[in-house]
């Protein structure tokens, strides 16, 4: 008995500390099998979150040792053997006093460097670029308003339960051409047909809406987490520092499909961003500006921590956006267009 506990427990010590950095080294943003924690950051709100959650991981890991303390000692001094004598009184105003004020100042605390991180991370005053997402029953558009606003939708491939892995395979085999990024092995209920892309080092708005029920756009190693509500417009931002493939999940209960609306981000470089941004555009019918923008780098100020970072760059055109006044997209719902239904 104690023989196969043991191997059970060494098992799931090599799975916890072997087997997730091999097997999904392709990905980086990602949830990992036995992986406990938050996902790592990616971006500087992220960074944000985990430095907070590792903040209230002290201030709740000293109160629960205390409250612990407090009970071991009553439990051992004042129990009927060692205390056949009980004391009589009912109330010490100097205590009460602490035990009010002490909860408070803990709470004043934890509030001050929440609400900075609430402001942080709910719009981005400099914004290289907006994208758009949508949320329908059950799979996810996206628009790019800054470059003519194409737009396209992103379907999951294990479009439920019912998906066998060949359907998967073929799916994916469809797919992966449209992924700037290939995966070699796409992660079960968590990859789509069509990817976002986004340039790295760009701060990125996020607009979200929906437009049948409450949607919630988010993605973990991002540190991104909007509701999408019909007939309203949300916002927040992410900047990722790194190029790969980011992973995220439909966060609001929306119906029966909810499970299988996942959200894949590709971060890449910015002359590939402009890249795929021209194959969209050409494909929605979209005149091409006359002359692309040299992809300049984005300012630094809202890296790292910048919690209170200082506004800092002036009105930089989007990345790889238009210069010229773009056309608006020819047929703006999300039905594929006519080359894409030819693929
Ligand atoms: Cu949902």
């Amino acid at each position: 008995m104690l023989r196969a506990f043991l191997c059970v427990g060494a098992a799931f010590l090599f799975a916890l500390f072997v087997f997730p950095a091999s097997t999904f080294a392709h990905v980086i943003g990602a949830p990992e099998p036995w992986g406990f924690d938050l996902q790592k950051a990616y971006s500087p709100v992220k960074e944000v979150f985990h430095d907070f959650h590792n903040f209230l991981l002290i201030i709740i890991t000293l109160i629960t040792l205390f409250v612990l303390g407090l009970l071991v000692y009553v439990i051992v001094r004042y129990n009927a053997r060692a205390n056949p004598k009980p004391a009589s009184f009912t109330h010490n105003v100097k205590l009460e006093i602490i035990w009010t004020l002490v909860p408070v100042l803990i709470l004043v605390v934890i509030l001050v460097p929440s609400l900075k991180i609430l402001f942080y991370s709910d719009k981005t005053t400099e914004a290289d670029l907006t994208i758009k997402a949508v949320g329908h029953q059950w799979y996810w558009s996206y628009e790019y308003p800054d470059h003519g606003g194409f737009t396209f939708d992103s379907r999951p491939i294990w479009d439920g339960p019912a998906t066998t892995a060949e359907d998967a395979a073929k799916l994916i085999a469809e797919s992966s051409p449209h992924w700037l990024i290939p995966t070699q092995q796409p992660l079960r209920l968590l990859e789509v047909d069509h990817r976002i892309v986004v340039p790295v080092h760009a701060n990125i708005r996020v607009l979200t809406t929906a437009d049948d029920v409450i949607h919630s756009w988010a993605m973990p190693a991002l540190g991104v987490k909007k509701d999408a509500v019909p007939g309203r417009m949300n916002e927040t931002w992410m900047r990722i520092e790194q190029e790969g493939v980011y992973y995220g999940q439909c966060s609001e209960i929306c119906g029966t499909g909810h499970g299988y609306m996942p959200i894949v981000v590709e971060a890449v470089s910015k002359e590939k961003f402009s890249d795929w941004v021209s194959s969209k555009q050409k494909q929605a019918g979209i005149a091409p500006p006359a002359t692309q923008p040299a992809a300049e780098p984005a300012p630094q100020t809202r890296a790292k921590g910048a919690v209170d970072g200082a506004a800092a760059s002036a009105a930089e055109p989007a990345v790889g956006a238009a210069t010229t006044p773009t056309q608006p997209a020819a047929d703006h719902n999300t039905e594929a267009t006519p080359e894409e239904k030819a693929e």
